[in-house]
Order: structure tokens, then C-alpha cells, then sequence
């Protein structure tokens, strides 16, 4: 295995780049500009990932070993040169190389964008996944769009989001291999065509899906997978006659109609928009996908019979359900296997996983919408129903209410289905799927999420690598429990205040970033506390911003009081329609400027919210927070992998026990974490009640303060009726219990000062939540899913560490 390893020094990687900087970029080192750097250095990594990608095809082919695919919409990657420096265990190398080059390698590597093919967590999980694949050497390929535009980029005018286009294909992707001869034709609309038993879709219209592959490399560059990417291209590129005729527009109709599939990612990462063309894209990268994945068994002589066996296939989340039908008509129609046994075996290598409860955003689609776009599939789904309320009598159905019901279509269809925490499996159980969960006992499992330690530890914190890297030795990254060693170090007076040393270096880091990008102070002494992840009502961004107010004002009252210093930093994108989401962003906006210019809590209390907030962004901010805010209402935050980023670099979290904060809680132990808030069960109870935020409001005097400010006009005296709507909606209903949860959280933040204050013991409690968060590592998760959901195996064996 060590052969695939095939490591060079400074002096011949220094070369490589160079010949990559002439050959492939044209360029002399005179006249190369950083982008042209940066092609030259990540196409020299590039080339050290190829020895290994092509060793693990091999050896997957030769030990016929069952291969993982993941499907998902959203692969939110980020950026890569440290990621795959460090996997090839490369960094130092690659860093001394551009140095003998005259180049400042931070710089270059800061250089690269930010792919941005994903909405939030579920994209974000993709991306780990991958890379914890590749460290366990299990054979697998993501499959998912190659979006020309990735998550829109933000910007705030006079403290409103603004949305632009974000445009990371204007230059040349260094990662990818363009496979020209990898494509696949996919059909849409048209008719369905019987003759006796046998159906055939005729599309009215088809389009090509041409594959772009990145090698993704695992830890100690030990094993590669890939990344398919599918972009959508005409079947016929140009039309001469219309343009001889002088149609010059209409001559490229064609291409611009079939480009459209996969021009841009959807930014809606809750309410299901129902749009058709949202649904011809999940069909697009879906069906390339198994189309790829049974040209694959037949290239290997496996007849679809073996499927089972040599085939895993993971939903992320419904998107791609249609999966289910499409292999199921690929095999009837054209394979000529019975509709049941074609059921069976489909079932037998897929599995699904659900990712939220929330109503709005499980997928439906209008049957109309649906019959347009795949008459044949409609079909199918209608013979997959009559197929389950047959073997189960079951009363649940996939077509209801004029709707074919995508989570419904998904579980019937998987023979495994997992939410992705604890708490979040045990509600999927009882809601969602109460009765399919009676109907199929033994098929809801949970896999709780997790994160790359190479991503959100080693690359992100380079100094707690080295301090943790001192102490415990280096196994950590490859077998992340490991950590737990550092527990006898937490009662170490050096180690402390090594540990405090590095959290404070990190706090500099960002103030000089936020003076220099945007022009905000921040004293690095105060204390940061973080709230980043999407803009959503039942995050309660707002119940964070009221709590604000309260303090500010507490601080105005008393201004001798011995108030702990912090700094509050929110980011994170609303969808676009996300009409409350962006009234929220506003009023962050609107609150930072009152307080941020008030000179009586100058030093005391200072809000930031840099815009554009993205994994890159998360890489810099997480490091430097010493507090999490993991604050949903209870039972709606399906797992968060945001909060073991956080604890995993050792800020503590203010949380609910919702979604993994529960098992996060169990393993930091609960004197190390900040717990307030109506648990999941008592928000039910509690939306039961009659005015439960007027109650709520009227024996809070600090809530009610803050209310009142914000709809009287105090954080928008140009336009004092601004936030009226946002305040009453709080009065009247507060779905996600803002009100009720008010006074414990605030009071839970006064704990959290009185903890601060003491910094011997905040930092033990810091370096506890590292210890002790190791089991959150992707490496455990996947580990999981390939011993519960796919019966797939690792063809590194123990060699990875
Ligand atoms: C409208 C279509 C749609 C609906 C839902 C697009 C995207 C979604 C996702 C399910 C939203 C999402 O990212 N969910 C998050 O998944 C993470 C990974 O499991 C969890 O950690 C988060 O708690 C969950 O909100």
C-alpha cells in the first residue's frame, strides 16, 4: 500500500509546479499572476492523487468488492489544496516548494473559491462523506450536478441581503477531469408506448449528461474515489440551417434550453419550491447516475441479479428518489424482469436517508407536473404502491392528494432508512413515518452525522493540531477518539494555558480579518460567541438578536456591573423568497449599527455579521469562537454539524436538546455545556396551549423591553414601522417558541458569564469538549453505515492509520 505513497521532496514538487505553470498555464514565473500559481500547484497536487485513484480501481475491480454510491444534489466541497496537500501528507513540502518559488503558499491557497455546490449542512455532509470514504478505502463514487452557478454570493446593501450570481466556472475547475466520452442521453415528457405486456417510454425530449470526475484522496494518501459531476448539454450543439438563414439566436436555442438543467444550484434549502425545473434536474443527475452505475456491472459481466450484492446506492434525503423508478423501469422495460423481482432488487441496494421533519420541506410533486416530465415513471410509482399495500397492508400511500410523496416513495422503495441523529431517528420514527415505521419494523436505523477531522481540526486549527500533535502524538486525525488522551491533560496548568494561547492566537487571526475584509473592530479579548449556519426560523437567529438587546440594555442600566466583554458574530445566507429570514438579516443589520455606535458599551458588546458567510469563512470563525450557539426549538434541528465543529475546536456550546446537542451533551458531560429551553416533547405540549407568547411575553419585563424597542423604531428610526410585522407575528403565534424560551436562555447566557469570568476553569471546560467529541468523527459515521446500511468494506484494512 506505502508504494502508492510516492512522496517528493521540495526540490522535484517545486518542478512540477513549474512545469505545470509553462505547460499547462503558459506562463513564465515572470508573468504569472497568483491565479496562474494557483492552477500550477493544485494541478501539481492533482498529479500526486492519480497513483493512488488508479490503484484503487484496480484493486476494487480485482477483490470485486461492492461499491458505495452516494447520491446527492449538494456537494458543498469548499476549497481543496489544503485538503489534498494534507491528505498526501504533502503540506509542508508543498509549502516550501512555493516558498523556493518565491511564493507565499497561504496566499495562493487563499486564492482558490470556494466550491459551492450546496445549500447548508446536508451539502456540507456530502463533502465530509466523501472524504471519510476515501480515508476508510471503501470503494465509492459521489454522484451529483455540476452547477455552473454555485449558492448565490451575498452582499448587504443598507443591511439587506442582496443575492448575485456566484461564478466559480469563469475560471478553470484545476480538480477535475472533463470524461467527453462518458455520456449518457436523458429523455423527458413525451408518451408511453404498450405492446401486450411490455411498455417503452418515448421522451418528446432528451438531453446529454457529460461526466466531470474528481479524484477525492483519503488520509496518508492511501486510497482515492471520485466525484461525478453531471452537466447537461445538447444532443445536437448547434443548428447551421437556422443560423445560414440568419436566425443567429435560435441557432443556439438548443444549447442554451439543455444548459439550463444544470445551470444553477436551488437556493432554498427548506421550502419545496415545486418547480419543474427543480424536478428535471433531480431526474437528470439520477438517472446519468444508474445509468453509469449498470454500465459499470455490465463492463464487469455481472448480470442485475447480482445488484444487490455489488451495488449500494444512498438517497440524500429525497432528491434523488426518483432512483427507486428509474432503476425499476430500466430493469422491466428493458431488461425484461418482473415488475415485483425489479422491486426486490432495487430495494436490495438502496437506502435513504432523511435529513428534516419540517413539513414544507418534504418533497411533493403536483402528479400533473410529474406526469409532464415521466409519464412512464408515474406509472411505476403507481405499480411500487400497489406492490406495498399488497405485501404489507399498509393504509399509507405515495400518490395522496393529487401529490406523488417523495419521503413516502423513498422509504417503500429503501431497504433501509436513517435519520441522522438520536433524537431526530426517534421523531422520524414517530412522525413522519409513524406507520410505515409499524408497517416495516426493523427498517428505520440512525446513523448520527459527523465531520472530517482533517477538514475541521487539522487544516482549520493548524496550531491545536501542533499543540494536540505534541501531546498526544499523531494518531488523532486517522482515529479521532483518540482524543480522549487530552482529558488528564485539562487538569495540566501548561496544557491550559497552551490551549488558551492557541484559542487567543485564533481570536487575533479573525479581528485582523475582520478589520482588513470588513472594516469592523473587534478586541480579541472579548469573548466571541458565534451563531453561523442558514438564516431560519427555527434556528432563532432572532431569539439570539432579542437576547442582545436585553443585554445591551442591562448594560445601559448598569453600567458599573462587571459585564464580560463579547463580541457577537452572526453569519449566514436566507433563501431568496425567504421573505421572514430576510427581515431577520435586516434587523441583525439594523441592531449592530445602534449598538455597535452606542459609547456606553463601547468594549463591553459588539455585534458583527460579515456577509457571505461560507465553509471557508466557517474554517476561519470556528477556531476562534469560545461559544456555540446551537439554539433550534427543540425537535427541528434534525442533527447540526455545526455544533461538533465548534466543541471539536473547543468552544463550549449554549444549546437545546435537540438534533446531536444531545449526544454531544452526553459525551462534553453536562457541566460542560450551557443546556436551556423546552425539550422536544414540552414544545408539543406547549403549541397546544392558547397564547403561549403572550403569556410568555407578559412576565418577561426584558423580553418585553426588547420588543418594544424593535417595533417603536429604536434600531430603524428612518422607518420606525419596519420591524412591526416581524414583533407581532412574535405576539400573536411564534411558532418556534422564541417567547417561551426567552428568560431561560438569557439566563443560561449569564451562566455562561460567570463561567467566563473564571478563565482556568472555561478553559478546562474547552479542552474537555475537544476531548471528548472525538466519536463525532465521519470516519465512525460512515464506519457505520457500511457495517448497518451497505455491507461494504474497507480494502485498506488497518493500514490507514
Ligand atoms: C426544498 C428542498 C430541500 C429540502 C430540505 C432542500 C434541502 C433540504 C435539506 C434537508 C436541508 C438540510 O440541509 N438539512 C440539514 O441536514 C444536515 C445534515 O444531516 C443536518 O445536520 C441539519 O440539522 C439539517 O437541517
Amino acid at each position: 500500500l506505502n508504494e502508492r505513497r510516492n512522496l517528493l521532496t521540495a526540490e522535484q514538487f517545486a518542478e512540477v509546479i513549474l512545469n505545470h505553470l509553462t505547460s499547462s498555464q503558459g506562463k513564465d514565473p515572470e508573468h504569472a499572476s497568483i491565479y496562474d500559481w494557483r492552477m500550477a500547484l493544485s494541478l501539481a497536487l492533482r498529479d500526486q492523487v492519480i497513483r493512488p485513484w488508479f490503484a484503487s480501481t484496480r484493486t476494487t475491480y480485482e477483490a470485486e468488492a461492492k461499491r458505495v454510491y452516494y447520491l446527492s444534489m449538494e456537494f458543498l466541497v469548499g476549497r481543496l489544496i489544503e485538503d489534498v496537500a494534507t491528505n498526501l501528507r504533502a503540506e509542508d513540502v508543498a509549502a516550501a516548494a512555493m516558498r523556493s518559488l518565491g511564493q507565499d503558499y497561504g496566499q495562493v491557497v487563499r486564492d482558490e473559491p470556494d466550491a459551492a455546490l450546496g445549500n447548508g449542512g446536508l451539502g456540507r455532509l456530502a463533502a465530509c462523506f466523501m472524504d471519510s470514504l476515501a480515508t476508510l478505502g471503501i470503494p465509492a463514487y459521489g454522484y451529483g450536478i455540476r452547477y455552473e452557478h454555485g449558492l448565490f454570493e451575498q452582499h448587504f446593501k443598507d443591511g439587506q441581503q442582496i443575492e448575485t450570481a456566484e461564478n466559480w466556472l469563469t475560471q478553470r475547475y484545476a480538480w477535475e477531469f472533463e470524461r467527453p466520452e462518458v455520456r449518457y442521453e436523458i429523455g423527458f415528457g413525451g408518451t408511453v408506448e404498450k405492446s401486450g405486456q411490455t411498455s417503452k417510454w418515448i421522451p418528446a425530449e432528451t438531453i446529454i449528461a457529460s461526466a466531470y470526475d474528481t479524484p477525492v484522496v483519503g488520509w496518508n494518501g492511501l486510497w482515492a474515489n471520485t466525484l461525478r459531476l453531471w452537466a447537461a448539454k445538447p444532443v445536437k450543439v448547434f443548428d447551421l440551417d437556422s443560423f445560414n438563414r440568419g436566425e443567429y439566436l435560435a441557432a443556439s436555442e438548443l444549447e442554451a434550453l439543455a444548459r439550463t438543467i444544470s445551470r444553477v444550484l436551488y437556493p432554498d434549502d427548506t421550502s419545496e419550491a415545486g418547480k419543474e425545473l427543480r424536478l428535471k434536474q433531480e431526474y437528470f443527475f439520477t438517472a446519468a447516475s444508474i445509468k453509469d452505475i449498470l454500465r459499470r456491472l455490465d463492463s464487469e459481466g455481472r448480470v442485475v441479479r447480482d445488484l444487490p450484492q455489488r451495488v449500494a446506492i444512498q438517497l440524500n434525503d429525497t432528491h434523488p428518489a426518483i432512483a427507486g423508478p428509474e432503476l425499476v423501469r430500466l430493469l422491466v422495460d428493458e431488461r425484461k424482469l418482473e415488475m415485483e423481482n425489479a422491486i426486490d432488487i432495487a430495494r436490495g441496494c438502496l437506502g435513504y436517508t432523511n435529513h428534516t421533519l419540517l413539513p414544507e420541506a418534504l418533497e411533493r410533486w403536483p402528479e400533473p407536473i410529474f406526469k409532464r416530465v415521466l409519464p412512464r415513471h408515474l406509472e411505476i410509482v403507481r405499480e411500487i404502491e400497489s406492490a406495498h399495500l399488497k405485501a404489507s397492508g399498509s393504509p399509507v400511500r405515495i400518490l395522496e392528494d393529487g401529490d406523488v410523496k417523495m419521503g413516502e416513495l423513498s422509504f417503500i422503495m429503501a431497504h433501509k432508512v436513517n435519520g441522522v441523529s438520536a433524537l431526530h431517528s426517534d421523531l422520524v420514527r414517530e412522525t413522519v413515518f409513524e406507520q410505515l415505521n409499524r408497517d416495516y419494523p426493523d427498517r428505520i436505523l440512525n446513523q448520527t452525522n459527523g465531520i472530517t477531522p482533517r477538514r475541521w481540526l487539522h487544516n482549520c486549527n493548524p496550531d491545536l493540531r501542533i499543540l494536540i500533535n505534541d501531546t498526544i502524538g499523531t494518531g488523532w486525525p486517522a482515529d479521532l477518539e483518540q482524543l480522549e488522551k487530552l482529558v488528564p491533560h485539562a487538569q495540566d496548568a501548561g496544557f491550559l494555558e497552551a490551549f488558551k494561547a492557541v484559542k487567543a492566537k485564533n481570536k487575533v487571526r479573525v479581528a485582523n480579518w475582520l478589520k482588513s475584509h470588513h472594516y469592523i473592530a473587534v478586541d480579541p479579548d472579548a469573548m466571541f460567541d458565534a451563531q453561523i449556519k442558514r438564516i431560519h426560523e427555527y434556528k432563532r437567529q432572532l431569539m439570539n438578536l432579542l437576547e442582545t438587546v436585553a443585554l445591551w440594555n442591562e448594560i445601559r442600566d448598569n453600567p458599573n456591573a462587571d459585564w464580560v466583554p463579547r463580541v457577537k458574530i452572526f453569519g449566514g445566507k436566507a433563501a431568496p423568497g425567504y421573505v421572514v429570514a430576510k427581515q431577520i438579516i435586516h434587523l441583525i443589520n439594523d441592531v449592530a449599527a445602534v449598538i455597535n455606535a452606542d459609547p456606553q458599551v463601547k468594549g463591553l458588546l459588539k455585534i458583527v455579521y460579515p456577509e457571505n458567510y461560507n465553509v471557508s469563512m466557517a474554517e476561519l470563525l470556528i477556531p476562534a469562537t469560545n461559544l456555540s450557539e446551537q439554539i433550534s426549538t427543540a425537535g427541528n434541528e434534525a442533527s447540526g454539524t455545526g455544533n461538533m465543529k465548534f466543541a471539536l475546536n473547543g468552544a463550549p456550546t449554549i444549546g437545546t436538546l435537540d438534533g446531536a446537542n444531545v449526544e454531544i451533551r452526553e459525551r462534553v458531560g453536562a457541566e460542560n455545556f450551557f443546556l436551556f429551553g423546552l425539550t422536544a416533547a414540552e414544545v408539543v405540549e406547549r403549541r397546544k396551549q392558547q397564547n403561549y407568547s403572550a403569556a410568555a411575553i407578559a412576565v418577561s419585563q426584558r423580553l418585553s423591553r426588547a420588543l418594544e424597542q424593535i417595533e417603536n423604531g429604536v434600531f430603524s428610526p428612518g422607518d420606525p414601522d419596519r420591524y412591526q410585522g416581524l414583533v407581532q407575528d412574535l405576539r400573536q403565534k411564534d411558532y418556534f417558541l422564541v417567547t417561551c424560551d426567552f428568560d431561560d436562555y438569557f439566563a443560561a447566557q449569564r451562566r455562561v458569564d460567570s463561567a467566563y469570568a473564571d478563565q482556568d476553569s472555561w478553559t478546562r471546560m474547552a479542552v474537555l469538549n475537544t476531548a471528548r467529541v472525538g466519536w463525532f468523527s465521519s470516519d465512525r459515521t460512515i464506519a457505520d453505515y457500511a457495517k448497518d446500511i451497505w455491507n461494504a468494506h474497507s480494502l485498506i484494512g488497518g493500514a490507514r492509520q
